[in-house]
């Protein structure tokens, strides 16, 4: 399967460019299982990786050309020059891996240019990260051509400072370390903080389990007000209560601290849904370690409710799904990565696959929504090189 993508890619690469690529790599999208705005805290997430991946062919060049395509775009490739590449220059879909070669020169690489050529099967816009796997993606194949010697964490944050400045969307960390650090069959415990991770057992399959993806089709953007928005009143929260970031606010405190917000009710209910949420991943990770994976059914709906009420980055559609498959017998639902649309998960038994499906299919036709995107989400390998 492997073998036949970077056949195809390298392909590609040679009726465009000319030549056959150096080499071929694939970086997956994520879907986030618990933790959700926590990473700009400080705090705990517990992404895993998708099959959908961002393939990238590329060749090294030595005239400080970027060329750059996508095979998902309309057009022929982009050239552009890498001194000049600079943030909030570009605000195309290139910015991502031009962003890339950016962080790599600021911070002190040599990248003397590349023809990129980019193929993805991460859907854009679903909340599944499309964006980190384009930039995790280009940033391994630069890393191993021009022998950076860098490894997975490294990449990953430069991958944010790409997405943070040259993009200019003010996220978090957990979408690039997924791509690049996340390992088959498992579910990734990352603390944000120091960037330590535990790699923990998730192998539905062999426990007669599925992850649906639904993606409601309801596209979202990270670079407009709303995410920024929740960042600001975070840090807002973490100012007023004396601390550096929420992360440092104890769960067993959390109802003192909350009556010490007075009159500051938006923020109250942000500060709470960050630590109630950090609180809920440890406890899934407890569950998956234990091997009571069932159990985390209902967290997973307690963090839903929490993201829906408390911090207000769910929509009708996302609520419609969570809501309507646990009324036709799903373990647990909720919507995942930034929200305001986008894509919500869900926990079923394998048997319960088509009853659940078939629900929340007809649930958006009865709602007057577009029709879902549904697929199964095995746990999926991290960034890889493939040929
Ligand atoms: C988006 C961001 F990119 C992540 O950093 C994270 O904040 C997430 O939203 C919400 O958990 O995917």
């Amino acid at each position: 399967m492997s073998e036949a993508v970077a056949e195809r890619v390298s392909e590609d690469f040679r009726r465009l460019y000319g030549t056959g690529p150096e080499g071929v790599w694939a970086a997956p999208g994520r879907v986030n299982l618990i933790g959700e705005h926590t990473d700009y805290n400080d705090g705990f997430v517990m992404p895993f990786a998708l099959p959908h991946t961002a393939v990238a062919a590329v060749s090294r060049r030595t005239d400080g050309v970027l060329r750059l395509h996508s095979g998902d775009v309309e057009g022929g490739p982009v050239e552009l020059a890498v001194p000049e590449l600079a943030p909030g220059s570009d605000h195309g879909w290139t910015a991502y891996p031009a962003g890339v070669v950016w962080a790599l020169r600021e911070a002190g690489h040599e990248i003397t240019g590349a023809d990129v050529h980019l193929s993805s099967t991460v859907p854009a816009g679903a909340g599944l990260s499309s964006s980190a796997a384009l930039e995790v993606v280009v940033a391994l194949a630069l890393n191993d051509l021009f022998a950076l010697g860098l490894g997975g964490l490294r990449l990953a944050r430069l991958c944010r400072r790409a997405e943070n400045v040259y993009v200019g969307a003010p996220t978090g960390i957990m979408d690039q370390t997924a791509a690049a650090c996340c390992a088959e069959g498992h579910a990734m415990l990352l603390d944000t903080r120091d960037l330590t991770r535990r790699q923990l057992p998730f192998d539905l399959a062999a426990e007669g389990m599925r992850l649906l993806v639904v993606d409601t089709q309801v596209k979202h953007a990270h670079s407009d007000g709303e995410y920024g928005n929740r960042r600001a009143g975070c840090e807002r929260g973490a100012a007023l209560l004396g601390v550096d970031t929420l992360r440092d606010i104890p769960y067993g405190d959390l109802d003192a601290l909350l009556a010490r917000l007075g009159g500051e009710e938006e923020v109250r209910r942000l500060v709470r849904h960050v630590v109630t949420e950090n609180h809920r991943v440890e406890t899934v990770a407890a569950l998956l370690e234990s091997g009571t994976t069932r159990a985390i059914g209902p967290v997973l709906v307690e963090g839903h409710a929490s993201l829906r009420d408390d911090f207000r980055v769910s929509c009708p559609e996302l609520d419609l799904v969570v809501d309507t498959a646990v009324r036709a017998g799903a373990l647990g639902a909720r919507m995942t990565g930034g929200g305001f649309g986008g894509s919500a998960i869900v926990l079923i038994e394998a048997a319960d696959a088509d009853t659940v499906t078939k629900a929340v299919v007809e649930a958006f036709a009865a709602a007057g929504f577009a029709t879902p995107r549904v697929f199964t989400a095995a746990p999926s390998p991290g960034a890889r090189r493939l040929a």
